[in-house]
C-alpha cells in the first residue's frame, strides 16, 4: 500500500498521573532489586500497566504501529514529556510505549534494550560506530548485517543538538521505482537484487565460531534494502574475491544514486521528540551536529510475534489526525 508521505502525531503535553508514575518507580525498583533481565516479562508488566492505567497511551501505540505498517513508514510525535523525567523513569514511559510495537531486542551481548546514541570518546582502539560519533551517518538500514534486521527502531530526543543532527529518511520503494526508471538504474537494480554482497559483523555481535561475515543481496523484501556502506566496504576488503566489477559498479551507482536522490525527508528532532521508523521499508541517516550533549535513546524491535489477525485488526482501526 502507498501511504502518506509524512506522519505527525501531536500529542498534548501529558504529566502522567502520580499512581502511575508511583508504580513505574516501583517497577524500576523491583527489576534492580531482583535482577530481572527477561524482557518478555518486562513487556508484558509495562503493557499491564498502560491497559489498566492508560488506555490513551495503548491506542496511541496501535496508531503508531498502524502508521508503520500501512502508511508514511515511519511518524515523528511530539508534545509527550518523557524526557523531563529522570532516567531511568523516562527510559521506562519510552518503553511502556514501544513495547505495543512488538519484542524488543538487546543490545549485543549486554542485557540492555536502549542504547544511548550520544558522542563519546574512544578508549580503546574500537571503531566508532554512528550512535557513538557527532559526524554525518549515511543513509543505512539499522543491523544491515543481522540476518534478520530488526523490522523497526524508535528514537527519543532526551537533549536534542544545538547546530544540526537532522533527521534524514528515504523511502525503499521509491528509490527503486526511481532507479528502475533509466536503463543503467536496471542494471544497477539486477546486480543488486541477484548478488549477494558481504556484510561484516562488528565484533562485539559474532557468536564463537559463526564467521564475521554474512551474505546478502541489498534487494530483496524484508527489509527491501539492506544498506550500510563501510559494513559492506569492509566486507568486500575481507572477500576480495567478492569484489567483481559488477559489484562495485552496481554499489558505487547505487551509493552516487542515493546521495543525489531529490526526494530526502529531513527534519529535527526538539528535546522530548520521538520518531519511529520502518526499518524494512526506508533507509534514514543523520546530518552532522556540534554540541557535546545530544542524547537519543535508541530501541530496536522485532515483530516475529504479530500474526496476521492482529494485522488484520490494526487496518480496522481509524485513521490518524495529521
Ligand atoms: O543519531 C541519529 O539521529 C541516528 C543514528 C543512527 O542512525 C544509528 O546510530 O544507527
Ligand atoms: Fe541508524
Amino acid at each position: 500500500m502507498q501511504g502518506k508521505n509524512y506522519s505527525i502525531l501531536n500529542v498534548d503535553r501529558y504529566s502522567f498521573p502520580l499512581k502511575f508514575l508511583s508504580e513505574i518507580s516501583e517497577f524500576v525498583l523491583e527489576l534492580a532489586e531482583r535482577d530481572i533481565s527477561d524482557w518478555q516479562e518486562i513487556q508484558n508488566r509495562l503493557k499491564f500497566l498502560v491497559k489498566e492505567q492508560l488506555p490513551w497511551l495503548n491506542e496511541l501505540g496501535t496508531q503508531i504501529l498502524q502508521i508503520l505498517e500501512f502508511e508514511s513508514q515511519f511518524v515523528l510525535i511530539k508534545g509527550l514529556s518523557f524526557h523531563l523525567y529522570k532516567r531511568p523513569i523516562a527510559d521506562y514511559l519510552y518503553l511502556a510505549l514501544a513495547a505495543h510495537l512488538g519484542q524488543f531486542t538487546v543490545h549485543d551481548n549486554s542485557k540492555k534494550v536502549i542504547w544511548d546514541v550520544t558522542p563519546r570518546h574512544s578508549s580503546s582502539n574500537r571503531k566508532l560506530t554512528f550512535s557513538e560519533l557527532n559526524s554525518e551517518a549515511p543513509l543505512h538500514i539499522d543491523s544491515a548485517f543481522r540476518n534478520q534486521p530488526e523490522k523497526y527502531f524508535g528514537l527519543l530526543a532526551i537533549n536534542s543538538a544545538r547546530e544540526g543532527g537532522h533527521s534524514v529518511i528515504v523511502k525503499a520503494k521509491e528509490v527503486v521505482e526511481s532507479l528502475n526508471s533509466s536503463f543503467l538504474g536496471q542494471q544497477c537494480l539486477t546486480i543488486l537484487r541477484q548478488q549477494e554482497f558481504p556484510f561484516e559483523v562488528p565484533p562485539a555481535f559474532i557468536k564463537t565460531g559463526k564467521s564475521n561475515i554474512i551474505l546478502a543481496p541489498i534487494l530483496a523484501d524484508n527489509p527491501i534494502i539492506r544498506f550500510r556502506l563501510d559494513t559492506i566496504e569492509a566486507g568486500l576488503k575481507a572477500c576480495p574475491e567478492l569484489a567483481t566489477a559488477d559489484r562495485l559498479w552496481a554499489l558505487e551507482y547505487f551509493n552516487n544514486f542515493l546521495k543525489a536522490y531529490p526526494n530526502k525527508i529531513q527534519f529535527k528532532l526538539d528535546d522530548g521528540d520521538i520518531v519511529f521508523v520502518n526499518n524494512h521499508q526506508v533507509l534514514h541517516g543523520r546530518k552532522a551536529f556540534t554540541g557535546g550533549d545530544r542524547l537519543l535513546l535508541r530501541v530496536r524491535i522485532d515483530q516475529s510475534n504479530l500474526d496476521s489477525s492482529q494485522a488484520h485488526d490494526l487496518q480496522q482501526k481509524i485513521p490518524v489526525a495529521i
